[in-house]
């Protein structure tokens, strides 16, 4: 197959800080769902005192999005959100559960960065529930489906035995976490051998959870981000069916290798369409938003006929 498997929308970028009717810098890692038949996109942009805020905005068709007036979430006034949303709030994802909208985002502080959690039913007002992660955790995707009357989430630990790899964790009320296992770890000498960690929002198909992913390379000149796919089984997510061996999208255009931090895509957000298709977001180096289009067989083909092992 000499075709990408991701065809990048040939318009792209589709979000820039230019269309942010408030003062920003970049405009990128954003998540994104269908909500009553229009897109919604939730973007981070870095401020000019290099923290990071989310703004909001809306889509008939995907690719072309209206920036709304004011910013979406901010750091949070009041306990302890605002002891550890201090120095900002970054890269959501969104997941639709029991007719709400499930935001995990990034939250950082001067004790470390972890994961907030807060819901919105209608992207009118938010709802802060509660902090889910301890210390210099991020990246927590959050399962659309409940799995023996437990939620489950991919997240993102790291240690000097186990770097940055990618583990399952389970809880009764969103609000308690445990049970985790390893799932998914970094392979060596290979494109995502540095890091791993969760993308976007996994998305059901009727052969598992598929699951768009970022691994990270080091080269002499930087890292490398790019994103990668996985298949989860459907019942028990902690199964990884498999990996594909190759990735799915590198940095390529000009707004991808050159930015704020040169050389990433970095997605947090993908939509399935009704056509089979899915609609892929990634911000390009933490800059701009862009988005692409895959078939959702040809992703699922990738992590069953040419794997690599999941660890
Ligand atoms: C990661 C996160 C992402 C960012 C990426 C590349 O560690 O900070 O938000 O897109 O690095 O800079």
């Amino acid at each position: 197959m000499n075709e990408p498997v991701v065809k990048r929308y040939e318009k792209n970028p589709i979000l820039t800080k230019r269309d942010v009717p408030y003062p920003v810098e970049t405009v990128h890692n954003a998540g994104v769902v269908k909500h009553e038949g229009r897109y919604i996109m939730l973007f981070r942009s870095h401020l000019r005192n290099g923290r990071s805020i989310i703004g909001m905005a809306e889509s008939d068709d995907g690719f072309s999005f209206k920036v709304r007036p004011e910013p979406f979430l901010v750091p949070f006034g009041e306990g302890d959100f605002a002891l550890y949303e201090e120095y900002g709030v970054e890269d959501v994802r969104i997941c639709p559960l029991e007719g709400e909208y499930l935001l995990t985002f990034s939250a950082y502080s001067r004790h470390g960065v972890r994961v907030a959690l807060a819901k919105t039913k209608d992207f009118e007002s938010v709802e802060r529930i509660a902090l889910i992660t301890q210390a210099d955790l991020r990246n927590v995707a959050i399962f659309p489906g409940k799995f023996d009357g437990r939620y489950a989430r991919l997240d993102r630990p790291h240690s000097e035995i186990s770097p940055w790899s990618i583990w399952i964790t389970y809880s009764p009320d969103l609000v308690h976490w445990g049970d985790s296992k390893v799932v998914m770890k970094p392979v060596q000498y290979h494109w995502d051998e540095m890091k791993i960690g969760p993308g976007a929002t996994p998305i059901k198909t009727d052969r598992g959870w598929l699951h768009i992913y970022h691994g990270v390379f080091s080269t002499m000149s930087g890292s490398v981000y790019r994103l990668g796919v996985a298949l989860h089984d459907l019942e028990d997510p902690s199964k990884v069916l498999g990996v594909s061996d190759e990735w799915i999208l590198q940095p390529e255009d000009p707004w991808e290798i050159t930015g704020y931090v040169p050389n990433v895509v970095f997605c947090c957000g993908a939509v399935p369409e009704n056509d089979g298709t899915l609609k892929i977001y990634w911000g390009g180096a933490d800059t701009v938003m862009c988005v692409g289009t895959a078939q959702i067989d040809d992703l699922i083909k990738m992590c069953l006929d040419r794997p690599r092992q999941p660890m």
